[in-house]
C-alpha cells in the first residue's frame, strides 16, 4: 500500500516533469492542466466597435475549436482583453482596466463558445501564488508585406521577421510578459489560426493584433449566432429602457420587440415596429476631418432629418452623436420647434460606472429601437445599430439608411440576418 503510494506521487510528479519541458514553467502548475488559453489584442487605436467586430471573429474561431475532435483544439479557452486605453475615450483619469460584463452580458456570450475574463484567469492563478503571468507564446500578426504589390490574397500564413518591434508587455500590464515572441505574417480567416495552435505545445498563447484576421464567413448563420451572444449588460439596457419609456414614448409592448430571455431561443421575424420616434446616429470629430467627401454639414443634416420627420409623420427625433455641445445645439436650432430633440446625457453615476462606451452603448440602443434609423455611412458604431435593428426583427427599410453628402449619396450595403 505504502509503495503504491509512492508510486502515485511519483507519477504524478513525473508528469509535471515532462510537463514543464514542453509547455514551459508557469502555465504548468496552473490550476487547470486540462485547459490552454488564448488572449488577443487588438491594435491600440482601433475603436469600441471595430473590437466588438474582432471578437466576433475569435468567438467563432473558439465555436469551432470548441467542436474540435483534437483534445490539443478543443480544450481551448478565450481570455478576454480588458477594456483600457481606448483611443476615443477622452477621460484622462487613471487608466482604468474594464471587464467585459460592464458591456456585455457573459452568460449570453459563454452560451456561444468558451470565454472568461482577464481578471477570472488571474485569479485562477493567484491561489498558486503568482504574481507574473509569463505567457508560454506571444504571436505578433502581420500582413504579407508585399501582399498588395503583387496582388496575392491567396490564404497562408508563415513565421517572419518582424515588421514592428514588439512589445514588452501586454495589455497594458506591467506584470504580463513572455520570452517567446514570433511574429506571424498571416492572410486568411481567424479559424486558420488553428494550424498555427496544431504545431506549438504552448498552454498560454497571446495573438497580438488580432484584427489582421479576417472573418471566416461574414454575414454567415454563425456570424450572426455568436454576434446574437453579444447581448448588452442588463444595467445598460435598463437605462435605455428607462429613458424610452419616459421621453419617448416606447416600449417593447407597444413596439413589438420582445426579444426571448435566452439568444438561443431568437426566432427570425421582421415584424418590429419601434418606437414613434426617428433616430438618427451623426458621427462627427474625426469623420468631419478625414471624410470630407461623405460628411455632410450641419445644415444638410437637419434638411434630411427634417424631411424623414415629416414622410414619417413622427414628431420626435433622437440623436446619438460623439459631436460637441457646440454642434448639437447648432443643429437643434435649424429644426424645426414642432419637433421634440432628445439626446441622453448620462447623470454622474452613470458616467462613473460605464465610462463613455457605457454611454454608448445605451445611445446605441436606444437607436436600436427607434421606428426609423438614419445612421452615418461606414460607421461601425453604425453597423452595430444596424446589427442590433437586424436582431429585433425591423422591416429593412426602416435600418438601412445613412446621412447623405449632397450629390455623394451612397446607398449603404445591407447586411441582413441569416439563421
Ligand atoms: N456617446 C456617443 N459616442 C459616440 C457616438 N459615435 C461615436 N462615439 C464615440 O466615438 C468612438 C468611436 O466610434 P467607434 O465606432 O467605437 O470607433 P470605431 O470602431 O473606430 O468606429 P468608427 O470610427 O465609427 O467607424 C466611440 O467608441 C464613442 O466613444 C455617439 O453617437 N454617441
Ligand atoms: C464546449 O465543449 C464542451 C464539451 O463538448 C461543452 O460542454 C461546452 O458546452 C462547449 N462550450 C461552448 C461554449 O460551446
Ligand atoms: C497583474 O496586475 C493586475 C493589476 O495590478 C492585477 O489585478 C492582477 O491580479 C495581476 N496579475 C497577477 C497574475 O498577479
Amino acid at each position: 500500500m505504502f509503495y503504491l503510494l509512492i508510486y502515485i506521487v511519483f507519477i504524478t510528479h513525473h508528469k509535471s516533469v515532462s510537463c514543464e519541458e514542453v509547455c514551459y514553467k508557469d502555465s504548468c502548475s496552473d490550476p487547470d492542466v486540462e485547459s490552454r488559453y488564448l488572449f488577443y489584442d487588438v491594435n491600440p487605436p482601433e475603436g469600441f466597435n471595430l473590437r466588438r467586430d474582432v471578437y466576433i471573429r475569435m468567438a467563432v474561431l473558439m465555436h469551432k475549436l470548441n467542436k474540435s475532435r483534437d483534445p490539443a483544439l478543443n480544450s481551448f479557452k478565450l481570455v478576454l482583453p480588458t477594456w483600457s486605453h481606448l483611443v476615443h475615450w477622452s477621460y484622462s483619469e487613471v487608466p482604468e482596466f474594464l471587464p467585459w460584463s460592464t458591456f456585455f452580458d457573459m452568460p449570453s456570450l459563454q452560451k456561444f463558445a468558451p470565454v472568461m475574463e482577464l481578471h477570472e484567469y488571474f485569479t485562477s492563478l493567484k491561489r498558486n501564488k503568482y504574481t507574473k503571468l509569463l505567457l508560454d507564446r506571444v504571436y505578433i500578426l502581420q500582413h504579407f508585406e508585399d501582399m498588395f504589390e503583387t496582388g496575392n490574397f491567396e490564404e497562408k500564413w508563415k513565421v517572419e521577421k518582424c515588421q514592428k518591434a514588439p512589445k514588452s508587455r501586454y495589455f497594458y500590464y506591467s506584470n504580463i510578459t513572455s520570452n517567446n515572441v514570433k511574429c506571424i505574417s498571416f492572410h486568411g480567416p481567424a479559424t486558420k489560426l488553428s494550424e498555427v495552435f496544431k504545431k506549438t505545445n504552448a498552454r498560454t498563447i497571446l495573438l497580438e493584433h488580432t484584427e489582421v484576421a479576417l472573418h471566416d464567413h461574414f454575414g454567415s448563420k454563425i456570424y450572426w449566432e455568436a454576434r446574437r451572444s453579444m447581448r448588452f449588460n442588463f444595467n445598460l439596457r435598463e437605462i435605455a429602457n428607462q429613458f424610452r419609456e419616459t421621453y419617448l414614448n416606447s416600449n417593447d409592448v407597444n413596439d413589438n420587440t420582445f426579444l426571448a430571455s435566452d439568444w438561443l431561443n431568437d426566432k427570425p421575424k421582421r415584424y418590429a415596429l419601434g418606437g414613434p420616434y426617428l433616430s438618427v446616429h451623426l458621427r462627427r470629430r474625426d469623420f468631419v476631418r478625414g471624410r470630407p467627401d461623405d460628411t455632410p454639414d450641419l445644415k444638410s443634416v437637419a434638411q434630411q432629418i427634417s424631411k424623414q420627420l415629416e414622410n414619417l409623420r413622427l414628431t420626435k427625433l433622437f440623436i446619438a452623436t460623439d459631436a460637441p455641445d457646440s454642434e448639437f445645439i447648432d443643429l437643434k436650432s435649424r429644426i424645426s420647434e414642432k419637433y421634440e430633440v432628445y439626446k441622453y446625457t448620462a447623470p454622474h453615476d452613470v458616467q462613473e460606472k460605464f465610462h463613455e462606451a457605457g454611454i454608448a452603448i445605451i445611445e446605441q440602443i436606444i437607436c436600436s429601437y427607434a421606428r426609423y434609423f438614419i445612421g452615418t455611412a461606414e460607421s461601425t458604431f453604425t453597423f452595430r445599430i444596424q446589427e442590433e435593428r437586424e436582431i429585433l426583427g425591423f422591416p429593412i427599410d426602416t435600418t438601412f439608411n445613412v446621412l447623405c453628402k449632397e450629390n455623394n449619396c451612397k446607398k449603404p450595403s445591407v447586411w441582413q440576418i441569416v439563421y
